[in-house]
C-alpha cells in the first residue's frame, strides 16, 4: 500500500464537495465508525462531532498517541483508544466497513508491524485542518475543511440511523492494595479520578501506565488531555506549568513516570516560581519500566539501570518547589482528599512523588 492518500480534497471554508462526499461515504456504510484526535480538541468541534455520532449511531474511537482528546471519553458512543500496532488495529476495526478520522491522521502506529492498517475492503477516509496530515494519510479521501463547521453540514446531510446500545462498560476501578502490598498505577489513577473535577487538563507522560490512565481517567471536557504525541520525554511538567498560566480557570494535574520527571526536572522551579497551582503526581518505580519491558520483549536484558535511589521530591524540594513523598495508599487518600479540592484556586505548585510497583505487563 502506498503511505499516501489517494485523493486529496482541499476545502476553502466548508466547500459543497467535500461535505457531498463525505455524507455520501457515510450513508453508502453499512457500519461506519468514527476516530477522532487532537485536531478536533475545540469546544466546537467536540460539540459537532458528538451530534454526527448521535445521528448516525456510530462508535467513536480515539486516536493512539495522540496529543488530544477529541470526544468526550465519558459518552455511550465512546469506543475507547486505538491500538498502536497494526494487528491491534485490524483488530479494532474489523467490525466496520467505512472508517471516518476526524481531525486525526490515518493511523499513529507505534510500534512498526507489517501489513496493512485496515482489512482489505474496509473503506478510509478523513476530515482534517491539516494538510501535511491529509497528503500523509492512506486514505481513499481526505477532506481538507475546517473540522467543526464541516462536521455540522454533514450531519444535515447524512441520513439518521437508528442507535445501537453503548458500547463500553464503565471501567473496573481496582479495589485499595491489601495491608503491607504496595499501591500500582491504577490505583493512584483511579483515585485521582475519584477526585477531579471534569474541567481538570490532565498532561499525562506515563509510559508503562498509558494504558490504564486512558481506560481510568477520562476526558470529560476539551482540553482535558494533553499529551507530547508519539510519547517524546520531557513535555508534561512544563506543559502543565503553562497551561495554568495560560487557562487559571482550569485545575491541572500531570501525570509523569520517575524516569520522565527527570528529562523536565528543573521545569519544577519555575512552576513554583511563577506561583501555578499544579499537581504534579510523580509515579516512581525506580525505573524506566517500559523500556524494560520492550527490551524483554525483544529477548534481551535492560543495559540501563535502574534507578531507585533518586528522590524526585528531593529534587523538587531544592528546586523550591514544595513536595511530599507518598508510600500508603491511606495517606494518598488522604492527600488528595486535601489538595484536589483546591486545584481551581491554588497558586502553590505540589510534586507527589508517589511509590508505585513496577508494571510487569504493557500493551501499547
Ligand atoms: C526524549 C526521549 N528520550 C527517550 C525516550 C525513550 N523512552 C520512552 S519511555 C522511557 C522511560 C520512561 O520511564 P518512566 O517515566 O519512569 O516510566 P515507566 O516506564 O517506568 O512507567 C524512555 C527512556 C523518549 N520517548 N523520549
Ligand atoms: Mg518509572
Amino acid at each position: 500500500m502506498l503511505a499516501a492518500a489517494g485523493r486529496v480534497e482541499r476545502a476553502e471554508g466548508t466547500d459543497e464537495a467535500g461535505i457531498a462526499d463525505l455524507a455520501a461515504l457515510l450513508d453508502q456504510a453499512d457500519a461506519p465508525a468514527l476516530v477522532t484526535g487532537a485536531g478536533t480538541d475545540t469546544e466546537d468541534g467536540w460539540a459537532a462531532l458528538v451530534a454526527l455520532a448521535e445521528h448516525i449511531g456510530a462508535p467513536v474511537f480515539q486516536e493512539s498517541f495522540g496529543a488530544r482528546a477529541g470526544f468526550p471519553q465519558d459518552h455511550p458512543r465512546f469506543a475507547g483508544f486505538l491500538p498502536a500496532d497494526r494487528p491491534g488495529l485490524r483488530a479494532a476495526l474489523a467490525g466496520y466497513d467505512t472508517v471516518l478520522s476526524v481531525g486525526a491522521p490515518v493511523f499513529r502506529q507505534y510500534p512498526y508491524t507489517e501489513g496493512p492498517l485496515a482489512e482489505p475492503g474496509i473503506r478510509l477516509a478523513m476530515l482534517t485542518d491539516d494538510p501535511a496530515e491529509a497528503y500523509r494519510s492512506p486514505v481513499e479521501l481526505a477532506v481538507l475543511a475546517p473540522i467543526p463547521s464541516t462536521l455540522r453540514r454533514m450531519t444535515e446531510r447524512v441520513a439518521p440511523r437508528d442507535r445501537t446500545p453503548p458500547y463500553r462498560a464503565a471501567a473496573a476501578v481496582p479495589e485499595p492494595p491489601a495491608e503491607g502490598r504496595p499501591m500500582l498505577p491504577a490505583h493512584v489513577l483511579a483515585a485521582l479520578a475519584e477526585r477531579a473535577p471534569a474541567d481538570t487538563v490532565f498532561v499525562e507522560e506515563t509510559p508503562s501506565s498509558r494504558p490504564e490512565m486512558h481506560r481510568l481517567v477520562p476526558a470529560r471536557r476539551p482540553l482535558g488531555f494533553l499529551s507530547a504525541a508519539m510519547g517524546g520525554l520531557g513535555f508534561a511538567l512544563p506543559a502543565a506549568t503553562g497551561v495554568r498560566m495560560a487557562r487559571p480557570d482550569r485545575p491541572v494535574i500531570a501525570v509523569v513516570g520517575d524516569g520522565s520527571s527527570l528529562y523536565q526536572v528543573q521545569s519544577l522551579w519555575s512552576a513554583a516560581r511563577y506561583g501555578t497551582g499544579v499537581l504534579f503526581v510523580v509515579l516512581s518505580n525506580g525505573r524506566y519500566a517500559i523500556m524494560d519491558r520492550l527490551a524483554e520483549k525483544h529477548g534481551g536484558k535492560p543495559s540501563w539501570p535502574g534507578f531507585p535511589e533518586v528522590s524526585v521530591s528531593g529534587l523538587a524540594r531544592e528546586l523550591g518547589c514544595p513536595a511530599r513523598r507518598v508510600e500508603t495508599h491511606d495517606d494518598l487518600v488522604a492527600v488528595l482528599d486535601s489538595v484536589v479540592p483546591t486545584l481551581h484556586e491554588r497558586t502553590e505548585p505540589l510534586v507527589l512523588d508517589v511509590a508505585v510497583a513496577i508494571e510487569h505487563e504493557f500493551r501499547p
